[in-house]
């Protein structure tokens, strides 16, 4: 029984109990003929998972530390977009080696912290090997560290043979990235704020993406990696932003109202409360000192774009990520028409569709 099925929780797709895991038993690797002594052994995993936009923010942590989120937040996670992570720890090596896109990356201190984390309830030193691979722009306001994160941690617990939970998967995740937390799990996704008692929290699956399939058009502006990450970012904010304080105490309102949205298929609340949620934080940025501007000139046209069209009669709402990317949210029968006017945008450079996706899983294949 996994500890998903203890709790209630549902566990991640393809999160299977131990004896019927995929590609998590040891390989045993021995030398030609008998006896069959294994020389050392391999445990290797592979989990997918996709980056989730946030309706309602979050930006500022209560504790860093322990990366505990100050507001609650509420996104959707997406299908088209994904992160594949393959995570093979090895005895035969020394240090962690963390490949993104086949070259060798510089958040290896992050993936190692992570999978120490990992190693820790597993009761082994044993270093890893971690290949991941993003069909979409790293590090550029599209949530790859949330796709990112989500999919370590299944792979690693995975391949570690840990028996988790999705909501012992989205409290690890957090730990290393906040939005992680909610790819664990499909649809509409619930992260709560931590108050001062709160000593950890954990995503939680609000409504199936089935149950409100909307559509998601994404206009890249820029493909450049941001200047200052989401951490450092909110970091700056909480200490420097005279509208910080205000951000947080008004952020428990805005998750309630569009929690109640999203039971309710309430479109139009949706839009109003998750178009507040993007401006206020973004007001908050930028009241930092020196303020923090993610936008560029043709995020400001899209915003423009999206409301003119909503003007029109179209169902459309607008949100952007700490980036200059305008996420376009809209019934899937209206997305054709989002596209084709968030593309005539002077300065959008692509546009990228997804639908509303499922949570991480274990996958078969590997990244090359
Ligand atoms: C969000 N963002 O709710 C907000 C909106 C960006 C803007 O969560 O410091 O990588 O690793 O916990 O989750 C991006 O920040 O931050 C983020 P850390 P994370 O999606």
């Amino acid at each position: 029984m996994t500890a998903g099925m203890r709790d209630g929780t549902a566990p991640p797709q393809g999160a299977h109990p131990r004896g019927a895991r995929d590609g998590a038993e040891p390989i045993q690797i021995t030398t030609a003929g008998p006896p069959a002594r294994p020389l050392f052994t391999v445990m290797e995993a592979t989990a997918q998972a996709q980056p989730n936009i946030a309706l309602v923010k979050y930006w500022g942590k209560r504790e860093p530390v322990s990366n505990l989120p100050a507001v609650g937040s509420l996104s959707v996670t997406l299908d088209e977009l994904w992160t594949r992570t393959r995570v093979r720890f090895d005895e035969t090596i020394a240090a962690d080696r963390f490949e993104l896109n086949t070259r060798a990356s510089a958040e290896t201190s992050r993936v190692t912290a992570c999978l120490d984390r990992l190693r820790g309830l597993a009761g082994t030193q044993r270093r890893a090997l971690v290949s991941s691979r993003n069909n979409f722009p790293t590090g550029a306001g599209l949530a790859s560290s949330a796709s990112g994160f989500a999919a370590l941690v299944a792979a690693a617990a995975q391949a570690l043979g840990l028996e988790l939970s999705g909501e012992e998967i989205s409290r690890l995740a957090r730990r290393s990235s906040g939005s992680a937390a909610r790819s664990v799990f499909g649809g509409f996704v619930e992260l709560p704020a931590a108050d001062s008692s709160t000593a950890d929290v954990a995503a939680t699956p609000l409504l199936a993406a089935s149950a409100w399939p909307l559509g998601v058009t994404i206009a890249i502006t820029s493909t450049k990696a941001k200047a200052v990450g989401s951490g450092e970012g909110m970091q700056h904010t909480a200490e420097t932003s005279a509208y910080y304080d205000a951000w947080v105490q008004t952020a428990a309102a805005d998750l309630v109202e569009a929690r109640r949205a999203v039971l309710a298929r309430d479109f139009e609340t949706l839009a109003t409360v998750s178009e507040r949620s993007c401006l206020k934080m973004h007001a908050a940025m930028m009241a930092a000192q020196p303020g923090l501007v993610y936008w560029n000139g043709a995020t400001v046209e899209c915003v423009h774009c999206v409301r003119a069209l909503r003007e029109s009669g179209v169902p459309v709402f607008f949100t952007i990520d700490a980036g200059p990317q305008v996420k376009a949210v809209s019934p899937p029968e209206h997305a054709a028409t989002v596209r084709k006017a968030l593309a005539a945008v002077p300065g959008v450079i692509d546009i990228l569709h997804s639908g509303i996706g499922g949570g991480v899983r274990i996958i078969e294949s590997e990244p090359s």
